[in-house]
């Protein structure tokens, strides 16, 4: 039934040609659809402590045969029920493999690294192979290795491969330095596609077994500040609402009117299936929306220098510029509070291959600018960067996958895996349906594996994402029965006084206040702030003995469509500095009593 819904309203859009009444007719549609089997698809309310709802025990194929020397098993650890029991320590096997002239940065690397509790190896390219190389020639000595490491060390956690020095570009000696694979693309427009994904595919699928990142540096100094960077992120982390924050900004996608729309439409589809747990603040460089924000630069730096968990773009690219950024704006970049961790679902922008450095690179290396970015090497297609746009929030914000090497080989094996997801299926209909309109008729599935090579991380597989940690409980979902007023009780196992914030919201595609039509530049701002507000109520209060009471009343004559109640939670007390901070939301049903 859901399958047939998505699939008529992407054709209906595709045939319509997408005006008002269509949008109004199937937001109508999906308004009532029933999300309540959405929550036993994706359980959030079963995350163990790291938040890890994956059942990756197909992952972990490797580790499988090696002799364990205590009877815990991964299936164990990341058991969510059990989440009070005590554990022997994990070791997770982190191999480096590094450029032979950056021995000491490695060095360093693999001591930190070591003293954050990894079962760190380190190998020098020349150890594996000497003299000059091809683009494949680490290939297989890298797999061994990571085999032989798996039998040989007790490993039940994920394993990590960092890769310390940049890819020779063209023409360049090879010598001791570590080559991007060449990989295939069939994306129309492509120029050549290259990856480290080859190196974490241990069994020529694809799809990443391992997670895998590279410092792309050319000097010990440049690896060095990446390792403060990082060091910086897992030591510091700072109390606030930046915490649970993602900013999301995109670019006209300029396909065609239709497919445009289409693309909007999806976008917001996609968003409502992502925890509800996280912000989510948006700006659209096209002047028809309302999410449109002028001048847009200026917004795109705001978004970055206020500080989110995760900062993605979505639109065209090249290796120096996206929509709204382009290289020298990177020195207005400074992010407050914490580091970004950025996502380019665009062209180009992760293009590291080159003699020059790409977006990626250049954020990376910018004080205060990333602390890992992720982007892709060649041309790639609106479908694959749709899915993976949708796949990486739900890795981090539903999953909560504790590192970023990990959201991102999360989010390309469920690129492959994910085929029964009501939203994927929705997009691959209309993918199926576009397309060869646009007389593109690469197999979906070929542009799903070849996304896996496409995309690659620039920093270390092993950074930590830093997501809010505190646990809070509440109702599921919370019920009221008066129109415009709600009231419940919370639950914050692990703070026992501090403060709790509490927002009752509309749905992602809604928004809290009125919209003008704009006359000049600041109609347009305020439009795009209102756009972005959700919050219909929202009320601080006290968390006394682990629990709070929250009441909230809005104006329902104005005000419909309650969806989410969301939670943010702090040990803040008075004028005490806090430490630890939670977030969490649950859906809200009206009942007739
Ligand atoms: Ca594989
Ligand atoms: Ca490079």
């Amino acid at each position: 039934m859901l399958r047939k819904i998505f699939t008529f309203t992407a054709i209906a859009v595709l045939i319509s040609g997408c005006d008002q009444a269509d949008i109004d007719r199937i937001n109508d549609a999906i308004a009532h659809w029933d999300l309540s089997h959405l929550h036993e698809l994706f359980p959030q309310d079963t995350q163990n402590q790291d938040g890890d709802v994956f059942d990756d025990a197909d992952i972990k194929e490797p580790q499988q045969d090696i002799k364990q020397d205590t009877d815990v098993k991964t299936s164990d650890l990341l058991n969510p029920d059990d989440s009070d029991v005590e554990h022997p320590p994990v070791s997770h096997i982190y191999l480096i493999v590094y450029q032979d002239d950056l021995k000491q940065a490695a060095m360093n690397y693999a001591e930190y690294r070591r003293s954050s509790g990894y079962a760190v190896e380190a190998v020098s390219v020349s150890e594996l192979v000497s003299g000059g190389l091809q683009h494949n020639s680490l290939v297989v000595p890298i797999h061994e290795k990571v085999s032989s490491l798996l039998r040989s060390i007790a490993s039940v956690g994920d394993t990590f491969l960092l890769l310390i020095g940049d890819a020779p570009a063209e023409g360049e000696e090879t010598a001791g330095k570590i080559p991007a694979v060449e990989c295939t693309n069939d994306t129309i427009g492509q120029t050549g596609c290259w990856t480290d994904n080859t190196y974490g595919d241990l069994d020529g699928d694809l799809v990443p077994d391992i997670a895998v990142g590279r410092i792309p540096a050319t000097t010990v100094q440049q690896v060095e500040a990446y390792l403060t960077k990082v060091k910086a992120h897992e030591s510091t982390y700072e109390v606030g609402e930046w915490n649970r924050r993602v900013s999301i900004y995109t670019g006209e996608a300029n396909f065609d009117p239709t497919i445009d729309e289409l693309l909007e439409y999806a976008m917001f589809a996609g968003l409502k299936e992502v925890s509800h747990d996280f912000d989510i603040i948006g700006a659209y460089d096209n002047v028809n929306s309302k999410y449109y924000y002028t001048p847009f630069e200026d917004k795109v730096i705001d978004l970055f220098n206020q500080g989110n968990l995760m900062t993605i773009y979505v639109g065209h690219g090249s290796e120096e510029w996206t929509q709204g950024l382009t290289a020298d704006q990177i020195e207005q970049i400074s992010c407050d509070h914490r580091e970004a961790i950025v996502f380019f679902f665009a062209c180009y922008a992760g293009n590291y291959t080159k003699a020059t450095n790409s977006l990626a690179e250049t954020l990376v290396w910018h004080t205060r600018g990333a602390v890992a970015t992720i982007g892709s090497t060649d041309v790639s297609h609106p479908y694959g960067n749709a899915v993976l746009a949708y796949e990486v929030p739900k890795a981090a914000l539903d999953g909560r996958a504790p590192t970023i090497g990990e959201v991102l080989m999360r989010a390309k094996q469920q690129m492959v895996e994910n085929q029964y997801d009501d939203f994927r299926q929705f997009m691959a209909a209309a993918a199926e349906a576009a397309l060869p309109e646009m007389d593109d008729y690469t197999p979906l599935s070929t542009i799903e594996f070849q996304h896996c090579d496409l995309y690659n991380l620039m920093g270390d597989p092993a950074l930590k994402m830093n997501y809010p940690p505190a646990q809070i409980w509440l109702p599921k979902p919370v019920e009221y029965s008066t129109h415009g007023q709600i009231s419940f009780v919370g639950n914050t196992p692990e703070i026992d006084s501090g403060t709790a914030f509490v927002t009752v919201e509309v749905e992602r595609d809604f928004w809290v206040g009125d919209l003008v039509e704009p006359e000049n530049d600041q109609d347009i701002r305020d439009n795009w702030a209102v756009a972005n507000n959700k919050v219909m109520a929202s009320t601080t209060v006290p968390i006394v003995d682990g629990k709070f009471t929250a009441q909230l009343q809005w104006d329902h004559e104005k005000i419909k469509g309650a969806r989410w109640i969301k939670v943010y939670v702090t040990d803040k007390m008075g004028s005490l500095p806090a430490t630890v901070d939670g977030n969490k939301s649950t859906s809200v049903r009206f009942v007739v009593q």
